[in-house]
């Protein structure tokens, strides 16, 4: 059912932006001696601040291109396929033709039973899937039929590339990402993700490291925890503080997914309440929290040892209309919205790009793991008296 979430929200997403190159020029040997590679994903923002980070992937022989859009929940890749009723199932994006592809191999028909991907039909192909440097030869996916999945509006990207675990899979092959991560000769078992904040005179979009992590991005050391639920990139809320008052004690649940195709922090209804409680002003109307724009919130979270702010510009959606002085507030309440972006919550909380935002997160395979360091200053971070901090932010013309 996330699966209907991201199809709904990737059809409200009207703007479209293309992909940018990879900026690797590595040769293929010193990657494999660096262990890790880089690929960069654009941003494609939509509607209520919807936000896609887009990676082109390549599927097939000769290869057909698709820009995906990353996803910590679904464990699949998944792509559309071509409408087979024109003028009823037109997709606006490439869709992936098996008979166009020598390598492609029919492994089954896909029929909605998984929990997952409720009200979605298709087929499972293997073929050969190609992420920036890095190719898995043979490997699973959802080939998903455009007519069963259709929803009016235009579409930003062709399908998904999928992060979250096997087991919640109809594929019956290992993952991609973790194929791929088995590729990487030498690399470590993570995945480093850094997702810029937007700004309309610099969008940076994302950049995922495979088989490591860029420390370009980050400073300090990277707090690693264990997951608090089996195969979910889950961790358990050890303290979140707003204005200054801990809500440790009033949590109704502490169980926190990361969302990074999710514009929002998505609470229990009575945590979202006591949150809200403690910002003056603020009331809880047409589906959202609002409160007054120019009253700063101080909020923090932890899931370990170390606290992480939450930026109260990540928190603000925007002026409820024009030119108002009220803001909608990003942490919001399940069931409250309308278009709820979940038929049925994975975890109680779901940390999206409000949260992202403001650390280096890294996701690590084996043992399964999540870890976060503070942003350097060149990756958006706060200003710290570090040398080297410095040195970057001077080497990036910032
Ligand atoms: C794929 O194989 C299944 C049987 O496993 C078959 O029913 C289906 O029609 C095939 N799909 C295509 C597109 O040929
Ligand atoms: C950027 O956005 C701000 C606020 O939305 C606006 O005031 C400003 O004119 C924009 N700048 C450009 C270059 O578009
Ligand atoms: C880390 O990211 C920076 C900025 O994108 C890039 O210049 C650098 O090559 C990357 N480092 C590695 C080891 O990939
Ligand atoms: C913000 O909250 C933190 C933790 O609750 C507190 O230590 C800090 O002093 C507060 N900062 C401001 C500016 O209120
Ligand atoms: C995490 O939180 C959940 C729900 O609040 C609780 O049931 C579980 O025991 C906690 N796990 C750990 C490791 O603290
Ligand atoms: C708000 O302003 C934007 C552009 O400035 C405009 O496109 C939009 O229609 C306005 N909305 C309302 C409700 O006036
Ligand atoms: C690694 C792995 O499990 N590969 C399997 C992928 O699926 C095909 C078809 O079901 C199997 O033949 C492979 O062994």
């Amino acid at each position: 059912m996330a699966q209907r979430r991201a199809l709904s929200m990737l059809a409200i997403a009207t703007i479209f932006v293309c992909v940018q190159a990879s900026p690797l020029t590595l040769p293929h040997s010193l990657q494999r001696r660096s262990g890790s590679t880089d690929i960069s994903l654009s941003r494609t923002p939509g509607q209520f601040h919807s936000s896609f980070y887009v990676a082109e992937m390549t599927i097939g022989t000769p290869a057909q291109k698709f820009k995906m859009y990353l996803d910590t929940i679904l464990p699949d890749v998944w792509v559309f396929s071509p409408c087979d009723v024109p003028g009823v199932c037109d997709v606006t994006v490439p869709s992936y033709d098996p008979t166009k592809s020598k390598s492609s191999v029919n492994e089954s028909l896909f029929s909605s039973t998984s929990d997952v991907y409720t009200d979605y039909n298709g087929w499972i192909y293997a073929d050969t899937v190609t992420l920036g440097s890095s190719t898995v030869s043979s490997s699973s996916f959802l080939n998903l039929d455009a007519f069963n999945s259709f929803t009016p509006g235009p579409l930003t990207a062709s399908g998904s590339l999928g992060l979250g675990f096997p087991p919640k899979s109809p594929t019956t092959n290992e993952s991609f990402w973790r194929a791929l991560l088995a590729e990487q000769q030498g690399a470590s078992p993570d995945l480093g993700l850094w997702v810029s904040r937007p700004s309309n005179l610099s969008d940076q979009g994302a950049v995922l490291t495979l088989g490591g992590t860029n420390s370009t991005f980050f400073t300090g050391d990277v707090e690693f925890l264990d997951l608090s639920k089996a195969n979910s990139w889950a961790l358990n809320i050890s303290d979140l503080s707003v204005q200054g008052t801990s809500l440790k004690s009033k949590l109704s649940s502490k169980l926190a997914v990361f969302d990074v195709a999710s514009s929002f922090i998505w609470a229990p209804k009575a945590d979202a309440d006591a949150f809200w409680a403690a910002v003056p002003g603020s009331i809880f109307g047409q589906d959202l929290y609002q409160w007054p724009c120019s009253t700063p919130i101080n909020a923090t979270v932890s899931f370990g040892g170390k606290t992480w702010t939450l930026t109260d510009n990540d928190l603000n959606l925007g002026p409820i209309t024009n030119g108002s002085q009220q803001c909608y507030g990003a942490l919001t309440a399940w069931g409250s919205f309308a278009l709820s972006e979940y038929a049925v919550p994975d975890a109680d909380w779901v940390f999206g790009l409000p949260f992202l935002r403001n650390v280096y997160s890294v996701f690590r395979a084996t043992p399964p793991a999540m870890g976060f360091a503070a942003l350097s200053v060149a990756a958006g971070g706060k200003y710290t008296v570090k040398h080297n901090d410095i040195w970057l932010a001077l080497l990036h013309g910032r």
